[in-house]
């Protein structure tokens, strides 16, 4: 290790002093001028993970579904998953260096994680459409390099492509090509096979709206368009040739706003989905003839997946378990369905894919899902193999197709975290195949009314929670309040938590009307702002 040429590089990705970033929920994020020596270390800081971990260690250069302006960037760990915790606390450490210690840090991280420097290392990078992904992508390659470790650049990817290039590198390929060609290939040929079959729906109902966030989900998705027209016909909007990223549009704002995007044309009963700017979430909605917007989140997804995996389990007759994971942002309504009217198990996880992505890994069939709509299907390496050979040896033609349906859904699934491609074909397949229109999706159940509030603190860290979330521990009283509030309304819940990307509290509200979910909501919020030390404007009174 060249410490000399490290330094000398740094210099050119000078850390502004003072800055200080947190390993976010999902990765550093902040205004993109801030961020250039944070990319350049990440370089670094894969290099080691790569070293410790033998194996090949990704990095993406993205936002999500945050303003144009801002950038960010996430590593992503050997089976396609977030970095594990332990890393994410080296990260931090590495990013908020001053310029003379770095050197110091990166010795203590290569000691305190036993990384062997003699190892070989690997990393692939991908990175948004962002103006100031290019050069920022740059700047990792520079850490990579300066540390002597291999690199493959993938360019313009989705966040959930780059995952899996990393999955199929660290498994030979058996998961699939690591290429941009072979995830196409893989996805493409699973929803071929599932919609191919002779009691599909009529061409009609084949064709989706897609509101592609100005974002890298456009791109991909016509460079895909050919490899599944036989089976579904999209027709892109907000595809980043006119619109700014992620502005009045995609699906972040679609699920918090309630209303449709800018830049699409709706006519009543189509079926409409929204990206978000890495596509790595999906909702779907629809106008009705009355023209009322209906929104079908993360929760439906779940739902329509797992009453769709269910019956096809019922049908070949194995007792594979499948569980259901959602975060206290789920709406009442389904978690109530799922496990009163289906009779699935359901976990709640503190928000955040790596949570619900962890928890998922228990069962044989794991369905996760953010009502934001980032999730996927988890199946155990047990359970794919028994459907595999069940899909293979079967004889009674019934259930043999149960199962052939089962292993193109497993395939179709980009099991390494939430994409929005892969979602988007399987609901498609599922819909087709189930002869459902998106309103019979919608009528599974009626979410109940909600809200969400942010609150400004001095320090949203004097707020902290248990219980997945759902109830406030510290400050003192906050609860009581909370819980006092919630007992004036029926069918109510809320819940805050300090948000894990911005300096906010959130506030979540349901309740029986809209009305009641709107004045629980203010209420909370003004609890937390006067027991939580809130800055600036109170939130509205009644
Ligand atoms: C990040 C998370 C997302 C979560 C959101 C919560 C990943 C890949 N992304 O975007 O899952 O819903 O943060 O944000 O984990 P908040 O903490 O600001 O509410
Ligand atoms: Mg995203």
């Amino acid at each position: 290790m060249d410490l000399h040429a490290i330094t000398a590089h740094s210099a050119l990705h000078a850390k502004p002093s003072g800055l200080v970033l947190q390993y976010g929920t999902a990765g550093f994020r902040t205004k993109a001028e801030h961020l250039d020596h944070v990319m350049y270390r990440m370089g670094l800081l894969a290099v080691l993970r790569s070293k410790q971990t033998k194996s090949t260690i990704g990095v993406m250069v993205t936002a999500s579904h945050n303003p144009e302006e801002d950038n960010g960037v996430k590593l992503v760990d050997p089976l396609g998953e977030m970095l594990a915790p332990s890393w994410e606390e080296h990260a931090t450490s590495l990013a908020n260096a001053e310029e003379q210690d770095l050197p110091g840090v990166l010795m203590d991280i290569i000691v305190k994680a036993a990384v062997d420097l003699q190892q070989d290392a690997f990393v692939v990078i991908g990175r948004d459409t962002r103006l100031s992904s290019e050069k920022l992508s740059q700047s990792v390659i520079d850490g990579v390099t300066v540390l002597e470790g291999q690199f493959h650049d993938y360019g313009l990817v989705t966040t959930p492509q780059l995952h899996y290039m990393v999955y199929c590198r660290n498994t030979s390929g058996q998961y699939g090509e690591a290429t941009v060609e072979g995830y196409y290939q893989k996805l493409s040929k699973a929803f071929m096979e599932l919609t191919k079959q002779p009691f599909c729906s009529e061409e009609e109902y084949r064709s989706l709206k897609v509101d592609c966030a100005n974002g890298i989900g456009a791109l991909k998705l016509k460079e895909m368009e050919h490899y599944i027209s036989q089976g579904l016909s999209v027709q892109l909007f907000n595809d980043g040739t006119k619109g700014k990223l992620n502005h009045l549009c995609g699906a972040d704002f679609v699920k918090s706003h309630q209303k449709p995007p800018q830049g699409i044309e709706m006519k009543s009963n189509e079926r409409c989905c929204s990206f978000d700017g890495d596509a790595d979430r999906i909702v779907y909605y629809y106008l009705d003839v009355d023209g009322h917007f209906h929104l079908i989140d993360g929760d439906k997804i779940a739902t329509l997946i797992s009453r769709f995996l269910k019956e096809l389990l019922l049908e070949i007759g194995e007792s594979l378990n499948i569980g259901v994971v959602q975060t206290a942002y789920a709406n009442g309504s389904s978690t109530r369905y799922l496990e009163e009217v289906m009779k699935v198990p359901v976990y709640c996880t503190k928000t955040g894919v790596k949570h619900l992505h962890h928890k998922a890994q228990e069962f044989d069939i794991g369905v996760y899902f953010e009502a934001n709509g980032h999730g996927t299907v988890l199946f155990s390496k047990a359970a794919e193999t028994k459907i595999r050979q069940l899909a293979k040896e079967l004889e009674d033609e019934k259930r043999k197709a149960a199962a052939k349906t089962l292993e193109n859904i497993l395939d179709l699934f980009n099991q390494t975290a939430g994409d929005a491609i892969s979602d988007m074909l399987v609901i498609e397949a599922i819909l087709t195949l189930k002869d459902l229109t998106i309103q019979q999706w919608d009528a599974l159940y009626t979410d109940l009314p909600n809200r969400q509030l942010k609150v400004k603190v001095a320090d949203r860290q004097v707020i902290s929670t248990t219980d997945a979330e759902r109830q406030v521990v510290t400050p003192p009283g906050l609860q009581e309040a909370i819980s006092d509030l919630v007992k004036k309304h029926k069918l109510s819940r809320a819940f805050v938590r300090p948000s894990g990307t911005e300096d906010i509290v959130r506030v979540y509200a349901e309740a029986d009307s809209q009305e009641n979910a709107d004045s629980l909501a203010r209420a909370v919020s003004l609890a937390v702002f006067e027991l939580a030390g809130g800055v600036g404007e109170a939130p509205p009174g009644f």
